[in-house]
């Protein structure tokens, strides 16, 4: 396929920003807050949440990848090495969000609760290299004392201990991040623990819950280095009936713990969406993460694609922090993205770049949103509202992201793709 012309490009994007600036939008202003924006890129993708752990356990906590494309990066230069790739091919400045299960070990076995910042030297120093920030999650899963489902509210004192020592680990681990980075290490708790059929008692595993994050969160952490979150769900496989990090629980938790809430796209009924969720949570929290993930009729983990969903998140994302007088330059100081999903049926470093990519141009689609749809529904004018939303909806907005990417030095359209394919070729088809 021939690569779009720089020329051309910049024609199309002229006329697209004629266009906005007739609908009083500034689309450079756009472009200059969509460069502030980072996504956290979850290394998870790239070995379908396998880990590099000696003698790791099967996947299991409701966590399902399925597919078997070839490639998948075995060890940390390898998936350090997909990183690289993925992040040339996705403009602006980034993250990588790691889970506890890919420390390097040496060979070793090293529990969970022995797990320290060593481990994570070589992750630190490529980041530093690259000019990653870096986010964190300790890994409560995969392991023989999440074998019942439960952990932090397991029954057994001993086994919550565990994990709560393995928390406690990863928030060191997550401050030391954060320093030597110069950017807060967001640490994400998420806990599978939940019960597969109805449960006698709810209460107990919740109060244990909240007891044990309590102890996890004991030390006070400069926020200037690590920053903590809580990840609930409605439900997971093999947890159908009760999940004890259930929304209201953590909702609550957060909100007197004063800890970040993380919100998943996963995490709720179908018919719910976090885009909703967002403006009422950020009354009660200065500070919340977002998993975005896709769904597909359950809590499926699919790639990140340019859905309804999807746009109305970014909107949100951007109108409400416009809503609360803050500057849509800065919408990182108060929501955190971060992108959560896992596909092992197709080109593992492809799905990052759709993945991540959908998401930038669908926050530059909501930066590129005409004032007068919040005029008109300012001044009551529903139908103007209406009516200006679907016209906005085919306004040439694809222009203004070739641009950006071209402008960004990465791939404009498609063309990502024959880079992918190369790297494919020339790499990945020899990992047997
Ligand atoms: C699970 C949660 C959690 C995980 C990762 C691997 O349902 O979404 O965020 O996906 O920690
Ligand atoms: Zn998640």
């Amino acid at each position: 396929m021939p690569r779009p012309n720089t020329k051309k490009i910049s024609t199309a994007f002229r006329l697209a920003r004629e266009r906005y600036a007739a609908l009083g939008v500034d689309v450079g202003a756009a472009l200059r807050a969509l460069a502030k924006i980072p996504v956290s890129l979850h290394c998870w993708q790239g070995d379908d949440v396998g880990g590099f752990e000696t003698g790791g356990g099967a996947l299991g906590g409701g966590l399902v990848a399925t597919g078997n494309y070839p490639g998948k990066a075995r060890t940390p230069d390898e998936l350090r090495m997909d990183f690289e790739k993925a992040l040339s091919l996705i403009p602006g400045k980034h993250r990588v969000n790691l889970h506890a299960m890919y420390g390097e070990f040496g060979g070793e076995r090293v529990d969970r609760d022995e797990i320290g910042v060593a481990h994570f030297k070589n992750w630190i120093a490529w980041a530093r290299k690259n000019d990653l920030g870096l986010d964190f999650n300790p890994t409560c899963f995969a392991h023989p004392k999440a074998a019942d489902g439960c952990t932090l509210s397991h029954r057994d004192k001993g086994i919550r201990q565990f994990w709560i020592e393995h928390c406690r680990r990863s928030r060191e681990i997550g401050v030391a991040m954060g320093k030597a980075l110069g950017t807060p290490c967001i640490t994400n708790v998420w806990v599978p623990d939940g019960f597969k059929d109805t449960p006698a008692d709810r209460a107990t595993p919740r109060a244990r819950l909240a007891e044990s994050l309590d102890s996890v969160f004991e030390k006070p952490l400069s926020p200037k280095h690590n920053l903590d979150a809580v990840e609930g769900k409605l439900f997971g496989i093999g947890a159908e009936s009760c999940t004890v990090g259930s929304h209201e629980f953590y909702l609550g938790y957060a909100i007197t713990r004063r800890k970040l809430l993380c919100l998943d796209a996963g995490h709720f009924h179908p018919t719910e969406s976090i885009a909703d969720k967002i403006s009422s949570v950020l009354l009660y929290l200065p500070e919340i993460l977002l998993h975005v993930s896709r769904g597909v009729r359950w809590d499926s983990d699919h790639v990140v694609t340019f859905t309804d969903e999807l746009q109305a998140i970014a909107r949100e994302v951007i109108a409400t922090t416009i809503g609360w007088g803050e500057s849509p330059l800065e919408p990182r100081r108060r929501i955190h993205l971060g992108l959560d999903y896992f596909d092992a049926s197709i080109n593992r470093i492809a799905a990052w770049v759709i993945g991540a990519r959908n998401l930038l141009r669908a926050l530059l689609l909501a930066l590129l949103e005409p004032p007068a749809i919040r005029a008109a529904e300012l001044a009551g004018d529903t139908t103007a509202r209406l009516a200006l939303q679907e016209e906005s909806k085919s306004l040439p907005f694809g222009a203004v992201w070739d641009y950006y990417c071209e402008t960004k030095g990465v791939p404009v359209g498609e063309a990502w793709l024959a880079e992918v394919r190369k790297y494919e070729g020339e790499v990945l088809l020899n990992r047997k």
